[in-house]
């Protein structure tokens, strides 16, 4: 915010057409120029707008920052990191903070998961995977496994392998061609509208992967890619055994799993990672978001030890490189930095423990809103919910987006996508803080047309 700009101004300062320049991502660029909605700082669970108005944070932005903005330790670890190495390369040169965060992270992790490859993003991470995965049984032997299964409606970023991986139709449509990738159902049932937690019903639909390896044959897959639960997709939630039944089949058939447990990582599930919750192991683990509490972009692919051991013992001369991949921000010294000091802060201050003894609180509040006008179905799990609300005849995503305003302009920022407002607090959110938010969220749904 510049100095002397009034506090009452949404746009910061900005006249129109400053506001033209940034070509915004994933968003309605015009409407947004005609209607801005600015942050200008954030503390704990709060954004202050651009005029002056305390916002809740009701997705932990985007489902980055669990532990709260504005965390002092991630602040001055960043900095002094800053001034001691700002970059060094990654590529046959290392700096001894990407060892150490590579230690404590794979010190969370499950056991057998104790490799990590760093990179800067999800999407990174879910490119990197593709990958790891391919080059892996190529170097088994089994160069035909190049194939992947995702699922309808998942969501892996957006980088040419995420987009292929990925689920929602508007994300790939405008496309043209994508990588080999076929797709399971997504697990969202009419039947199991308004549950509390995992839905009763569709562990079944795990079984639709025998069919896909009937069709396709094992010896052609690479992988199977999931997020345990689906946040972009609309916050779409497994049955119970679903997951296991999955791991299951992938081991009978020789086919990778890998979870991407970019949203479900860090605590999202009330455990550390929603493996744990789940109890079930993937082979290569994808995370990002709340490994640096959404403060530098980061994001890391831990895979199981016999998939580095297998690049290792193929990689030829000592002095060869082992997997041709990186970039030049992976294992970036300033992320690395925001990486250790948002791992003490998620292990010493509970974050996982604390998303739990929020849960039934959030769980309760979000529940207390069926009935209202339009709203088709709630689901949560853990500190996570999405609100399906009916579409306007023709116009789908119209009254999210209509929702999504109307908290804006009463203090409370929520994420819509297609027919669904998602809601994920920050771990260190108070019930007052949820009080708010599901009351703002009652005035507005309740006046909606
Ligand atoms: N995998 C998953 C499961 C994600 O949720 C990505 C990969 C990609 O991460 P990057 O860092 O490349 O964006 C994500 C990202 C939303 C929303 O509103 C979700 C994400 C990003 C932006 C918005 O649900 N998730």
């Amino acid at each position: 915010m510049s100095q002397d700009q009034p506090a009452n101004d949404p746009s910061a300062g900005l006249n129109r057409a400053e506001l033209e320049a940034f070509w915004m991502p994933y968003s309605g660029n015009r409407q947004f120029k005609n209607d801005p909605r600015m942050m200008v700082a954030a503390d704990g669970c709060y954004y202050t707008s651009a005029d002056g108005r305390q916002i809740f944070d009701g997705l932990s932005g985007l489902y980055t920052c669990g532990y709260g903005h504005g965390r002092p330790e991630i602040a001055d670890a960043v900095s002094k990191q800053i001034r001691t190495l700002d970059y060094s390369p990654a590529f046959q040169f290392g700096h001894p903070k990407a060892f150490e965060l590579a230690n404590r992270l794979t010190s969370l992790t499950p056991d057998g998961l104790d490799y990590v490859f760093f990179c800067a993003s999800g999407s990174e991470a879910a490119d990197t995977a593709m990958k790891m995965a391919r080059a892996y049984w190529r170097l088994k032997g089994q160069g035909s496994k190049t194939k992947f299964i995702g699922r309808e409606r998942a969501y892996h970023g957006v980088n040419f392998g995420g987009t292929s991986m990925g689920g929602i139709g508007p994300n790939r449509k405008m496309f043209g061609q994508l990588a080999d990738v076929d797709h399971l159902s997504h697990t969202l049932l009419p039947e199991n509208a308004f549950s509390r937690g995992l839905p009763e019903h569709g562990a079944e639909l795990a079984d639709e992967l025998e069919d896909l390896i009937t069709l396709h044959d094992a010896s052609n897959i690479a992988a199977v890619i999931l997020e345990p639960y689906a946040g972009s997709g609309g916050v779409i939630l497994p049955a119970p055994g679903y997951l296991a039944r999955i791991r299951e089949i992938c081991t009978q058939h020789d086919i990778l799993l890998i979870f991407d447990e970019v949203i479900t990582g860090f605590g999202r599930t009330g455990k550390n990672f929603a493996c744990e919750t789940f109890d079930v192991v993937p082979d290569i683990l994808n995370l990002a978001k709340g490994l640096t509490n959404g403060t530098i972009p980061m994001g890391a692919v831990v895979p199981k030890t016999e998939i580095y051991e297998t690049f290792m013992a193929n990689g030829g001369p000592e002095y060869m490189v082992e997997f041709p991949h990186g970039y030049t921000y992976s294992a970036h010294p300033a992320a690395c930095a925001a990486g250790l000091a948002a791992m003490d802060v998620f292990v010493n201050d509970r974050m996982s423990a604390r998303c739990a003894e929020l849960s039934p609180y959030f769980e309760d509040a979000v529940h207390s809103l069926k009935g209202l006008p339009h709203i088709v179905d709630i689901r949560n799990y853990a500190l996570i919910a999405g609100i399906q609300i009916a579409a306007l005849p023709g116009e789908p995503a119209k009254r999210p987006f209509d929702i999504a305003m109307q908290c804006w302009d009463k203090g409370l920022y929520v994420r819509y996508g297609g027919d669904v407002i998602a809601l994920a607090p920050p771990f260190v959110a108070e019930k007052s803080d949820i009080d708010f938010m599901t009351n703002v969220l009652n005035d507005v749904i309740s006046s909606l047309n």
